[in-house]
């Protein structure tokens, strides 16, 4: 049995989805919506009692969650791709970097302007809750697009799966919740029109925009 990925179309999974194309394992995918209840099912629960996208099922069954934890495993299983820097160099450290800020970070402060029913009730919180969300991406994004400047790719000039991680945040500060907050961002813009032109991206990218359930 091949990799299973749980993914959301849009959501963080794609950079899993991504780097699952990119490593040219044999996977199957399989659908529950983030926003349409798939996630909170009882059936996806069964899954993942977390409830969150993506988790990746292995060949002995075995679930892993986490979407940096899942790229660093699926780069592990195909070394020769060097979809990810060698352990031990200041590279491997700095592509963790990334991921730690993307995760922890960037990600929170995302949940809070287009989740804000997530942290508060009635509305006049929620609407608190969006807007110190907005301010943290304002500061998020500034940092995102300091460090890409002048860069190829996030980690200079070869393609890892950060720059997969980096293309869900590319993709969800376009969105009409976010953009108000969002610089201007031409190197960011830059490293994702090149990330975005590999073929296995593009290939994903039309997947999930298209919304189909199958391979
Ligand atoms: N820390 C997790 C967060 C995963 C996460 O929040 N995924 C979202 C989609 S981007 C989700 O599944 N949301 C469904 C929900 O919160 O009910 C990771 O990095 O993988």
């Amino acid at each position: 049995m091949p990799f299973t990925l749980f993914y959301s179309p849009g959501a963080c999974s794609l950079s899993c989805h991504i780097a699952l194309e990119e490593s040219g394992l044999p996977y199957e995918r399989r659908r529950f919506g983030s926003t349409d209840g798939g996630t909170e099912s009882a059936e996806y629960r069964a899954i993942n009692p977390r409830g969150r996208v993506p988790a990746l099922r292995l060949e002995d069954g075995t679930l892993l969650t986490e979407a940096a934890a899942i790229l660093g495993f699926i780069a592990e299983q195909v070394p020769d791709k060097k979809l990810m820097p060698a352990h031990g160099t200041l590279d491997y450290a700095r592509a963790r970097e990334w991921m730690g800020f993307l995760a922890s970070s960037v990600h929170p402060a995302i949940r809070s302007v287009f989740r804000p029913d997530k942290y508060a009730e009635g509305d006049a919180a929620k609407e608190e809750v969006r807007a110190r969300g907005r301010r943290w991406l304002a500061t998020y994004y500034s940092d995102i697009e300091g460090r890409l400047t002048g860069q190829q790719y996030a980690l200079g000039d070869a393609f890892s799966l950060v720059d997969a991680y980096l293309v869900v945040f590319h993709k969800w500060s376009a969105r009409p919740l976010a953009q108000p907050a969002i610089p201007p961002m031409p190197a960011f813009d830059a490293v994702m029109s090149r990330v975005c032109a590999r073929p296995a991206v593009a290939k994903i990218l039309d997947f999930e925009a298209a919304g189909a359930k199958d391979r």
